[in-house]
């Protein structure tokens, strides 16, 4: 039994799309990170970098916890023997756009998302330019690359879809970028590879189970005050840069 921590966030239905695709039993807790969940020692000491998915693997003596999404992925196709190619070459061809995923698609559409949704109004349009530019950039990227493959790193759907798939779904359900859906036809290799991603049973599965969080996120959303959203964000109080300035000016 594999368990997973987190909430209704693509970096989590990551993990979800692969313990589904691989056919893993697992379930799913809900950590609150706008109560600050993600702070506490003791998710510190699984979690170092504050930051869900989490997961769990149960079935040994002892848990064994794995951070950051793309360890996780790994840690289950290893575990499973699926979703990554056995050949070296292709494998090296899989890590690559697994960590193009991890290196650019994550932080730069999870930028856009924080300036579209809490930047203050009057810091808010750099950003939202930046990451919007460097989000249709990389739509490109990947349009261009799928234009040329059936998935993200060759011919068999692996570990690099599961690690990009979420952040498309992100991106054409609240991204103001894909509002219009004609924007679509720029991209109509990656809208092939997409759609194609989620008539897949797993995918299916994965977001039926990941949307049961969402209720608490809502929920945790409501309950957060200003200050528990400056902690999410970093900034107010929770500033760690000004943090460290105070620090040392004192
Ligand atoms: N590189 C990390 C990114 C994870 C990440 O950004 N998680 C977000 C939710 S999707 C989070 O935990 N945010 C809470 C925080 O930053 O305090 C991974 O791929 O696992």
């Amino acid at each position: 039994m594999f368990e997973v921590l987190g909430m209704s966030s693509p970096n989590v239905l990551k993990l979800v799309l692969m313990l589904e695709e691989c056919g893993f039993d697992y379930r799913l807790r809900h950590v609150d990170v706008f109560a600050g969940q993600q702070f506490d020692p003791a998710f510190l000491a699984i979690s170092p970098n504050n930051k869900v998915p989490v997961l769990i693997d149960h079935r040994g003596a002892a848990p064994f916890a794995v951070f950051e999404s793309a360890a996780a992925l790994l840690y289950l196709a290893e575990a499973s023997g699926r979703m990554i190619p056995a050949d070296v070459q292709q494998r090296s061809r899989a890590m690559s756009w697994l960590m193009l995923q991890t290196a650019s698609i994550g932080p730069m559409f999870g930028q856009y998302t924080h300036f579209c949704r809490y930047a203050p109004e009057a810091d808010r349009a750099y950003g939202v330019r930046r990451y919007e530019s460097e989000v249709a950039r990389l739509f490109g990227v990947l349009d261009k690359r799928l234009a040329e493959s059936a998935n993200v790193a060759g011919d068999e759907y692996g570990l690099a879809d599961v690690a990009t798939w979420p952040w498309i779904r992100t991106a054409d359900t609240i991204f103001p970028l894909l509002q219009d859906k004609s924007a679509w036809q720029r991209f109509p290799a990656l809208r092939r590879w997409f759609d194609a991603g989620q008539g897949r049973p797993a995918t299916q599965r994965a977001v039926a189970a990941l949307d049961g969080l969402l209720s608490d996120d809502i929920a945790a959303f409501g309950r957060a005050d200003g200050d528990a959203i400056d902690r999410f964000c970093g900034r107010g109080r929770h500033d760690h840069a000004a943090n460290i300035t105070a620090a040392t000016t004192a």
